[in-house]
This record gives structure tokens, sequence and C-alpha cells, in this order.
């Protein structure tokens, strides 16, 4: 293995330096006790596996979904966003009901923000008689007041004083403004629920609990940073991704969802039109105007359980929703993705955290834990796709901690250490990419599978699909095994018709996934990591839009001749300290082939 790697690294370079290299190799490799290999339990590799996983990240956003996230809104950047697809959360059940009605569920709701959630549905009740909005139901209310209320009542529940509309969305807000960047920006949907309420005159509401200040919808939801209105942004004509997040700078759609209001209610809605959008679903909008009103595909989960067909989604906005009764299982979760629908979780959690199994399973695009950011080559694996998909398929949502042990059976691996690596992430604080860390991370090309998109080493053999370049949604499967490079140039190569594609919308997704051949389980996509660590790109010579410095310049200056000495010195020191011989090998064997590659167009391609 080592002389392969130092024949590979050191291609084209003069005999001595090799020779005199292996003697170095080797006097290291036994003055060390010649003993470096590490054999990993499977533990060992699945904790490296899940290093980044949502539910050890909490309550921050995980380092591989963050790149996840950001990935999938790259590549559907001329895509509308009525195909987004969005995790969801209904505050009420999952927040309000479980945490209580009161401040510390602002955090709760922040935290929720943090780890990715981008669509939330929340109630509203306006008290008639006081014409004020509150965040309390009813219900509450009446158990908090109960028979004999009194002035000097310690509420710590429903406290408008601390808890109201006004603060919610100052903590959005401030999440909004952290996130205001190019690398974490992306698409939110408000989904409200309006619900009327009135006492009978000769009871006295508090003041504590309805004197909230919130008199006007509008005035409200207009302070938030980013809002879309139907003036700008008709419900007939939305955007692109790119043209809302980019051109626009809009991010948060307010929508009324269900307008439950009193018919004989003193709220007029109407005042707030330029500032909501309307579902249709919410029957009372005939005075509404076109722009305003969205036609929404939303569904209860029992339709997708069995589905085998995709239930017909247009140009609509599409959501999921679960039910105490009826909960999300992984699989029905799962599949309201991949078929375009953004899941609302709407049943209590024993623990918040409990989300992140769910939210590990919420990019269409990307499989479970992807992209790792860790240096093990994951289709390394054995039988990585079935086993997470007998984990997604099989597993009834328990709440129990998922354990190694579920994915692999006891036969042991060995796997590249991670070395020194600890990067302990950051609250959406991506920009610490820097070259030496750039040089660790072994899987830079992305393979689909029949779960999505896998990070892996780029020399592996796959077919690959390819695209026309004509008609986004027609993929063909070249069935030739050969690594990513050859992968690239083989789609071009067949009539010009095609390049190597890649999906950007639920619907191509699945239509590639079908052209995965029944003996293989991984192809070639058009998307990579080359230029920079975690930052995906579609097109093998595009470099991070997201860096200044991309690590080109610097492998060009490493392989001058007077620098390889010195270069592969220190390699070969490396490699023996911790093993990461695939890592450079790659690295730098691939920055070489794409520098040829430009150079030269046209680089003998299979027929
Ligand atoms: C989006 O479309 C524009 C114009 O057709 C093109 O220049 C741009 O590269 C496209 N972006 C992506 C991410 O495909
Ligand atoms: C709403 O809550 C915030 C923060 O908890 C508080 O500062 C504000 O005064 C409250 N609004 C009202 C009307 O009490
Ligand atoms: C509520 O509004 C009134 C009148 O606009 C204002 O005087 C008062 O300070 C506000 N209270 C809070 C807590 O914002
Ligand atoms: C308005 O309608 C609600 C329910 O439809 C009813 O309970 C309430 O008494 C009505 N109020 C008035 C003032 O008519
Ligand atoms: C990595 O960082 C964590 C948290 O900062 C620390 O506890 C741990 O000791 C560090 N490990 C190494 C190898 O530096
Ligand atoms: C594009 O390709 C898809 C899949 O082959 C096909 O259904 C569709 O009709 C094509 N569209 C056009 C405009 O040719
Ligand atoms: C824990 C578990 O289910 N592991 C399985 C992974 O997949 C292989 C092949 O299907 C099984 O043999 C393992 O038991």
């Amino acid at each position: 293995m080592l002389q392969i790697t130092c024949f590979r690294f050191l291609n084209g370079q003069s005999k001595p330096i090799m020779i005199l290299s292996f003697w170095l190799l080797f006097w290291y490799f036994c003055s060390t006790g010649c003993a470096i290999t590490i054999t990993a339990e499977n533990s060992e590799v699945w904790d490296e596996f899940t290093k980044y996983s949502q539910l050890k990240s909490w309550p921050y956003l995980s380092r591989a979904r963050a790149a996840a996230i950001r990935t999938q809104r790259d590549v559907t950047a001329n895509v509308s966003v009525t195909y987004s697809v969005t995790p969801g959360v209904d505050l009420t059940p999952v927040v309000f009901e479980s945490l209580g009605y009161n401040a510390d569920s602002l955090n709760d709701f922040r935290t929720l923000l943090n780890v990715g959630v981008q669509t939330f549905i929340l109630d509203l009740y306006y008290h008639e008689n006081s014409k004020a909005w509150l965040l309390c139901p009813p219900e509450r209310l009446e158990s908090i007041i109960g028979g004999g209320y009194t002035s000097d009542y310690d509420f710590t529940e429903c406290d408008a004083a601390t808890f109201n509309l006004t603060s919610l969305i100052s903590t959005l807000n401030n999440f909004l403004s952290n996130t205001n960047n190019n690398l974490n920006t992306n698409v939110m949907f408000l989904l409200l629920k309006l619900h009327s309420f009135s006492t009978a005159p000769n009871v006295t509401m508090p003041a504590s609990l309805v004197n909230t200040n919130v008199t006007s919808l509008s005035a409200q939801f207009d302070t938030i940073d980013k809002i879309v209105s139907p003036l700008t942004v008709p419900s007939f004509n939305l955007p692109t991704m790119n043209d809302l997040l980019f051109r626009l700078g809009l991010r948060v759609f307010p929508i009324i969802l269900e307008n439950n209001l009193y018919d004989n209610t003193s709220y007029n809605l109407l005042d707030d039109q330029f500032t909501f959008y309307i579902s249709l679903r919410s029957e009372k909008t005939d005075q509404w105007d076109s722009y305003n009103i969205l036609d929404m595909d939303v569904y209860h989960i029992d339709e997708f359980e069995n589905a085998t067909t995709i239930p017909l989604r247009t140009q609509h906005l599409a959501f999921a929703y679960d039910t105490s009764a009826r909960p999300f299982s992984l699989k029905s979760y799962r599949k309201s993705v991949s078929l375009g629908y953004g899941p609302i979780i709407s049943h209590a959690l024993d623990n918040l955290s409990d989300i992140s199994w769910f939210l590990e399973l919420s990019c269409w695009s990307w499989s479970p834990y992807q992209p790792t950011s860790t240096d093990i080559d994951e289709l390394q694996i054995p039988q990585i796709v079935s086993n997470i998909s007998d984990y997604i398929l099989n597993a009834p949502f328990t709440g129990r901690i998922f354990q190694h042990s579920d994915m692999f059976d006891n036969s042991s691996l060995n796997f590249i250490d991670s070395g020194a690596n600890n990067n302990t992430d950051d609250n959406n604080n991506e920009n610490s990419d820097d070259n030496n860390e750039d040089d660790e991370y072994l899987n830079r090309c992305a393979a689909l599978s029949k779960i999505g998109w896998i990070a892996t080493t780029c020399d592996r053999k796959l077919p690959v699909v390819c695209q026309n370049l004509r008609n986004a949604s027609d993929f063909m499967l070249l069935d030739v095994e050969m690594d990513y490079m050859r992968a690239v140039s083989a789609c071009k190569a067949m009539d010009g018709r095609y390049d190597i594609g890649v999906p950007r919308n639920v619907y191509d997704q699945i239509t590639a996934m079908n052209l995965i051949p029944e003996d293989k389980e991984f192809v070639w996509i058009n998307l990579n990591s080359l230029a920079s660590e975690n930052c995906w790109v579609v097109g093998l010579n595009t470099n991070c839009p997201y860096q200044l410095v991309t690590s080109t310049h610097v492998f060009v200056k490493m392989i001058t001749p007077s620098t390889t000495m010195a270069v592969a010195l220190a390699v070969a020191l490396i490699i023996l300290q911790s093993q990461r011989v695939p890592v450079h090998k790659n690295r730098r064997a691939w920055k070489r082939r794409i520098d040829e590659f430009s150079k030269n167009d046209i680089d003998g391609v299979p027929a």
C-alpha cells in the first residue's frame, strides 16, 4: 500500500527521491515499533460515521446537516420555491403544550430554528372582548383562572409580559439576523391558524394575560426581517430559490393556513392582506385577491404510509403532518420527504432533542448523516445503504437511543483514524475551513443511492447518471464502471446531448434513482467538493462560492520541483503518524488530474 502511495504521489518525479522516501518511511515505520495499523471495532466506525450527527450536535445544527441543507439549497437555485421540501414543527403540540406557554418555550423555539426547522405552524387566539391577539389558548386561560382569580395571582404560564407574539417574533428575528448570510440563509414558512374566543361580559380577564399590546397581526408580522409580501411576490408567481434569497433578499413566507375566526368577529382580517398569503384551504377566501391565495397540498401522513405512486403534486407548496394518534414513524417521515411533502411534526416528543432522528432524514437529496465530514469512506462500510434503509423502513420511532449494533454486525473493519482534527462545531460557523483540514477530507465526490446522495472517494468505479442538456428531466444511465473523472467526461462523449447529471428536485431524484441497476448500489452524479472541504458544487471546475482562497493555488505551489522533496518527506511522516494514506493519495492525485483535465479538454474518454 505504501509503495503504491508513494509511486502515485511522486508520479513523474525522479527515482532518487522515491528511493530516499522509501528509506525514510522504513526508518520511521520501525522506529515507532512497526505497529501502526488501526483496527477499529464497528462501534468506533459507527461513532466516527455519526460524529457530526444531529443528535450529537444538539442543540446546534450538525456540521453534516449544515452542509447538506446548503447543498440542497444551492442545487435547487433555479427551481421554484414551491418545490422546496422543509422540515416543520407544529409549535402548539411540540413546544407549548409539552414545555409550557412561557418564555422558556421561546428558547426551545430558538433551538428548533438553530437545528434547521424551517416551517412552523403557529396558533394565534383573538380575544374578541379585549381585541388582543394571544399565544395562549382559551382552554389554558380557563384552567389558570379557574373559579377564583385574585389580582395577586402569580402566573407562570401565559403571562403576556414575558410570553407574547412580539417576543416570539423577536426570537425569530434574532435567528434570522444571525443567519442572513450567503452560507446560512434559507426559505422559511410560517403557517398560521387563527382562532377567536370571547368571554362572558361578567368575566374579567386578568390584564397580565390579555394585555399583549397586539391588536394588528400585520403590524407584528411586518417587523419580521426578510418577510415575503404578496405585493412584491404574488402567490401565483413564486420565484426561484436564488431569486428569492439572493436577488430579492427575502426569506419568510407568512401564510394563513386556517382562518377559524368567528363569522361575527370584530377583527378585520382583510386589513392584513398586504402582509399575508392565505391558503385556499382556509375557505373564507372570497374577498381576498388572487395574489394572496396560495393553493397548497397539505395532507395527513396516512395518505403516504402505503402509497406506491406519488400523489400528484403540481406547482403547489406541499406539506404533510401527523397527529398524536398517528405519529410519524421514521419511515413515513422519510416517505413524506422523498415524495416532496415538507413533514410537519405535530405530536408531542418525550424530549425535544428526539426530533434529531427525524431531522437526520429531512433532506430529499442527501442520505442520513451525509455528507460526513469525517475521513471514513462510507462505501467501505458493508451494506451501508441496506442497513440504513432497514433502519428507516423498519424501526418505528420509539425515542430510544439508536446504537451502532442496530446497524452493523460484529465483524471488525479497518478504518482511517480521524487524527487530531478536533473541530468541535460551531453554531453555523462554517467558515473555519482551512487548507490543512482540507487535505484530511476523503469523501470528495457524490454518488446517488436508493436512499439519496452519499459522499465517497472519487476513485471508486461506478456507473454514471447522464442528463440531457436540453431537458433537465431526461436522465439516462451509462452502465460502465469508471472513476469520477472519467464519469464526468463519459456522458459528454456519447453524442453531445448529455452531460453528467444531478437531480435538482424530488421528481428528478426519483427518476434518477429508478435508473440504478438492480445489481448496483451507487451511481455517480454531478456533485463534488474537490475545490473545498464541505462545499459541494455542481461541475468539476467549479470553485466554492463561499471561499476567497481556493486550494488550487496551494496545490500548484506544492508540485513545483523545489518543494516536492519537502512535501514528500512531510507526507511520509504524516502518513505514518496518522494512517491517512488514502486521503493524501486521493486528494493530490485528483487535484492533479483535474489540472490535466482542464488543460486538454479531450482526455481519452471511453466510447
Ligand atoms: C441558473 O440559471 C442561470 C441562467 O440560466 C445560470 O447562469 C446559472 O448557472 C444557474 N444556476 C444553477 C445553480 O444551476
Ligand atoms: C412581551 O414580551 C417581551 C419579552 O418577554 C416583553 O419585553 C414585552 O414587554 C412583552 N409585551 C407586553 C405587551 O407585555
Ligand atoms: C402597550 O401599548 C401602549 C400604548 O401603545 C404603551 O403605552 C405601552 O407601553 C405598551 N406596553 C408594552 C409592554 O409594550
Ligand atoms: C359570535 O359567534 C360566536 C360563535 O359563532 C358566538 O359564540 C358569539 O356569541 C357571537 N357573538 C356575538 C356578539 O354575536
Ligand atoms: C476536542 O475538543 C473537546 C471539546 O473542546 C475536548 O474535550 C477534547 O479533549 C478535545 N480532544 C482533543 C484530542 O484535543
Ligand atoms: C423531458 O424528458 C422527460 C423524461 O424523459 C419527458 O417526460 C418530457 O416529456 C421531456 N420534456 C420535453 C419538453 O421534451
Ligand atoms: C444490524 C443489522 O441489521 N445489520 C445488518 C446489515 O446488513 C447485513 C446484510 O443485509 C446484515 O447481515 C446485518 O445483520
